[in-house]
């Protein structure tokens, strides 16, 4: 159909029968015996849709020219096949010339033998392929010429690649190329639900197969490749990239319930991280470390603690260190103790964040100083799973003391030929009480191949045996219970070439005492009426704390009297840890306390290093009284955490004996101590003892406990030096107190430590915070004098007597003004006027600050010497003259001291000049 005649009508168009007896159209000529034939029948205009190469197949018979009767040389046994490209579908007339010649188109050498009838046809099918790119469609003619030939059907078409999916990436049906040759590159686009892992690129050959596949696509995130299509993730399965081979199954802890998960969720307590890959079970943040141990080494602390129990099913645990400083004081909100972040100056070791180890070293602590370090322990989940998901353990320690600092300057003094004598400062950071010095020498050219050493308590050395005009050099350090510190930098002195010393030529020694002497006690009076007039005003801003006049803070921690409690034992038991006496072991006795002996021995603690202990016990027969009064001690002492009170670390009451075990203090009692090591120490030591104590006091103020017998006797020293507060029985009335025997607690209506105790607290049992300020003043006196007893040995009652009347205890020997002054401001009559235990320690902290301030003692205070005209001798004449000096308060002491003539005072000179060799203190008029 559709084929044109041309104008010569040589083509015919006739009905036949097919081999299977159906008819069909075909075109026909046969003009064999005619010669120059040139029979064109051509088609309708057919488009191009889009083709660049069509093909035509053309099913025809032809007769073969020998099995034509009568034929001659006209016969022809081939046709030609043409096209023409236009644009216009409808050209009614197309010149020859217009068409393009395609092929000759010739039978098969063997001609298929079709029956048609009566007759056999040979039906031929040829295909020929053209390019017809340039107009939008063409036309195709048959020229025949000269043969007999008959045109079954033209089919005219063009070759596609299909559409077609690969790699997950579809590609259209696609019209093959111009040439033969020719491949169209095509590009792909993603199948539903996936994504581009590399562009999709394919190319379509000339006979319409696909070739060379590039690139392709990858499912989404919650789908997987099945069939070539992209599918969800079924429940309880995930595909979290577009990467991953396919769905997996959720890990442990997890589950999705919809389909095309690209994650699962954890279970309810289960968490992932960040960084945890979703393939990676869901875990839990770990529970806390454990076993945390401290070990204090002067000022570093040791910290070792074990993994914890549960690690979370993760392998990513770490630590951080917090590290608080705390001080016990009024601020507290949390159990008496107010803490801060220890800050920027201490150092961990590896670290303080981020540890992986169960072992840190932090170092550059304060001194002396409570410290609480947390441990937290961490995984990758600890944030995800929320506040407070960090697990923590706690401990508390307090630092000891540290090596002091170097010494910074030595100076060298009456230099001969063979001696000099050196003098230093002590140590800007002496880090505790400094308990010698060395000092290091050797001749400059001998390098340190050959050096001495000499240790002294002083800060001063006579050095001797040395070389004449030779140069030496020197480095001093300084030792605490904490050990040597460095040793100062090089110093170079010369001996000379002079056997003696320079000193100032032609100077009467009793003349310069005199002046020196006279310029002093000037000063001294001028200083006095100075801090006097002052004085005044100096405390009584504060008001003494008195219970009535006591405003408590809220949130602050108050001491509670374990007396208030019906059940004595249930106030043991929430004060004071109950201790397996198995962790106890006694080792031996070290003295005797008021209800049997004190021992010492070791104390292990599960979790804990060993540590030594003081073990208080109570003797066998023990009436309900005394076992309540036993053990009230330990229920103040464990309401108490402070460094410098004795600290309970537990009781035995679940069988006999009963005990109570405290941190064991190497150097026993303060008096004691003092007393055996008589003017060893320095004056800065001496206040280092007395801000511990009186820090002690300030956190017993600020828990509103009053201790009503605070004496040396009653402060324990640990091998450290520190000094801590302890005695907090409430029972020391009892008869067998070794004090009683001494008359110290001797008083109407109870027994009352007298020299320790402030007037109204001997007259009407007023006992305050104030009248433990008193007591403190004693103390300081007791340490300045190295254990001295208070007034001596005058009886009790001229005690209260000297002190209603006025007499106070003057300045132990080489006591620092400021010290007595504020011994002084302790014993204020009117207790309101007295410092608080704050102030004290302000001040001694000021004092250790600037240790010049401690430098002027009343040590040249010697009496002025009496002037002519009041040497009428007499006691009238004594007292006339302490007038004229404006010391007329002394003047009971002196007469106290047997000193009732200027005569007798005159001679008493003499043995102040001599004082530096005696240290009889109770005979010395120190004024
Ligand atoms: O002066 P001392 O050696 O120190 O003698 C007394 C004795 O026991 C009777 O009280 C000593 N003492 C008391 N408690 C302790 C302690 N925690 N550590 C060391 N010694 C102690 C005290």
């Amino acid at each position: 159909t559709g084929l044109y005649k041309c104008a010569c009508l040589k083509w015919e168009e006739v009905s036949i029968m097919d081999e299977k007896n159906i008819p069909i159209r075909t075109y026909q000529v046969c003009n064999v015996l005619e010669p120059n034939q040139n029979n064109w029948l051509r088609t309708d205009w057919i488009p191009r849709s889009g083709a660049q190469r069509v093909y035509v197949e053309v099913k025809f018979t032809l007769r073969d020219c020998n099995s034509l009767p009568g034929v001659t040389g006209t016969c022809k046994e081939t046709f030609n096949l043409y096209y023409h490209e236009s644009n216009e579908d409808r050209e009614s007339y197309i010149k020859e010339s217009s068409f393009i010649k395609v092929d000759t188109v010739a039978a098969d050498e063997s001609f298929t033998q079709v029956d048609v009838g009566d007759r056999i046809m040979k039906l031929n099918t040829e295909v020929r392929d053209v390019k017809v790119t340039t107009r939008k469609g063409f036309y195709l003619a048959f020229q025949d010429v000269g043969a007999c030939i008959a045109l079954v059907s033209v089919r005219v078409f063009y070759k596609t690649c299909p559409l077609t999916v690969r790699n997950l990436a579809t590609f259209p049906d696609t019209i093959t190329g111009a040439d033969t040759s020719s491949l169209v590159e095509v590009r792909g686009s993603c199948v539903n639900q996936s994504e581009e892992r590399e562009e999709p690129k394919m190319y379509c050959g000339a006979d319409g197969e696909w070739l060379v596949p590039i690139g392709g696509c990858l499912c989404n995130p919650g789908y997987e490749e099945r069939g070539g299509a992209c599918k969800a993730c079924r429940a309880g399965f995930y595909k979290a990239k577009s990467t991953d081979p396919g769905c997996a199954k959720c890990p442990p802890h997890s589950h999705s319930l919809r389909d095309g998960a690209t994650i699962c969720d954890c279970h309810a307590g289960f968490f992932r991280a960040d960084t945890d890959p979703p393939s990676m079970a869901c875990t839990q943040p770990p529970s806390a470390p454990q076993q945390l141990i401290s070990v204090v080494n002067e000022t570093s602390v040791v910290l070792e603690w074990t993994p914890p129990h549960r690690l979370g099913g993760r392998s990513d645990t770490s630590y951080s260190l917090e590290c608080l400083i705390c001080q016990t004081g009024s601020h507290s909100h949390t159990g008496g103790r107010f803490c801060a972040p220890c800050g920027s100056d201490v150092l961990f070791s590896p670290g303080q964040t981020g540890l992986t180890t169960t072992r840190v070293v932090v170092s550059e602590l304060r001194a002396h100083t409570h410290y609480t370090f947390i441990v937290h322990a961490r995984n990758g989940v600890s944030q995800a799973s929320g506040a407070g998901a960090a697990q923590s353990v706690s401990v508390s320690v307090t630092t000891n003391q540290a090596a002091p600092s170097p010494v910074s300057s030595i100076q060298a003094t009456d230099v001969t030929r063979h001696s000099l004598s050196l003098s230093w400062q002590q140590p800007d950071r002496p880090n505790g009480v400094i308990l010698e010095y060395e000092v290091k020498f050797y001749e400059k050219d001998q390098r340190e191949r050959s050096y001495r050493i000499m240790r002294t308590f002083s800060r001063s050395v006579d050095v001797t045996g040395l070389n004449p005009l030779t140069v030496y050099v020197f480095h001093v350090r300084a030792r605490t219970a904490a050990g040597y510190g460095e040793f100062s930098t090089p110093f170079e002195f010369s001996t000379n070439s002079d056997p003696f010393p320079l000193i100032g030529e032609g100077v009467n020694s009793a003349f310069l005492l005199l002046s020196v002497s006279g310029v002093g006690i000037l000063l001294l009076i001028s200083a006095a009426v100075f801090i006097i007039s002052r004085r005044r005003s100096k405390y009584s801003k504060t008001k003494q704390d008195s219970e009535e006049e006591k405003h408590l803070n809220p949130g602050v921690k108050i001491y509670v009297d374990p007396f208030t409690y019906e059940d004595p034992d249930q106030a043991i038991h929430e004060f004071a840890k109950e201790i397996d006496v198995s962790s106890i072991h006694i080792e031996k006795v070290i003295g005797m306390g008021e209800f049997g002996e004190v021992c010492s021995g070791r104390l292990r603690v599960q979790g804990k290093r060993e540590i030594y202990v003081a073990i208080k016990s109570l003797k066998a027969g023990y009436s309900d009284k005394q076992r309540r009064d036993f053990l009230s001690e330990a229920s103040i002492m464990g309401q108490f955490d402070h460094p410098n009170i004795i600290r309970l670390e537990g009781v035995v009451t679940r069988c006999k004996p009963l005990m109570i075990i405290t941190e064991y203090m190497e150097n026993g009692s303060l008096d004691a101590f003092l007393r055996k090591h008589d003017g060893q120490f320095t004056v800065i030591q001496l206040v280092g003892m007395l801000r511990g104590i009186a820090s002690g006091m300030k956190y017993l103020s600020d828990m509103n406990y009053v201790h009503r017998d605070l004496a040396a006797r009653n402060i324990l020293v640990n091998s450290n030096l520190v000094c801590k507060v302890s005695d907090f029985g409430l029972s020391r009335v009892l008869e067998d107190d070794p004090e009683a025997a001494t008359g110290t607690y001797l008083s109407p209506g109870g027994k009352i430590p007298i020299r320790w105790t402030a007037p109204e607290a001997i007259a009407y049992r007023k006992f305050t915070t104030a009248s433990d300020v008193w007591s403190y003043g004693i103390v300081m006196w007791e340490v300045v004098s190295y254990g001295e007893r208070p007034y001596w040995d005058m009886n009790n009652q001229d005690v209260i007597k000297a002190i209603e009347e006025g007499y106070r205890l003057p300045a132990p020997m080489d006591c620092p003004v400021v010290l007595h002054q504020l011994m002084l401001d302790c014993w204020e009559r009117d207790r309101a006027e007295r410092p608080t235990f704050s102030q004290i320690l302000n001040m001694l902290d000021k004092l250790i600050r600037n240790p010049g301030t401690l430098r002027r003692t009343g040590g040249e205070r010697y009496l002025q010497y009496p002037q002519a005209q009041y040497w009428s001798q007499g006691w009238w004449s004594l007292c006339e003259w302490l007038q004229s000096i404006g010391l007329e308060r002394y003047r009971d002491t002196l007469a106290a001291a047997g000193y009732t003539s200027l005569d007798s005072l005159l001679a008493l000179t003499h043995q102040v000049k001599i004082k530096h060799k005696t240290r009889t203190k109770q005979k010395q008029l120190r004024l």
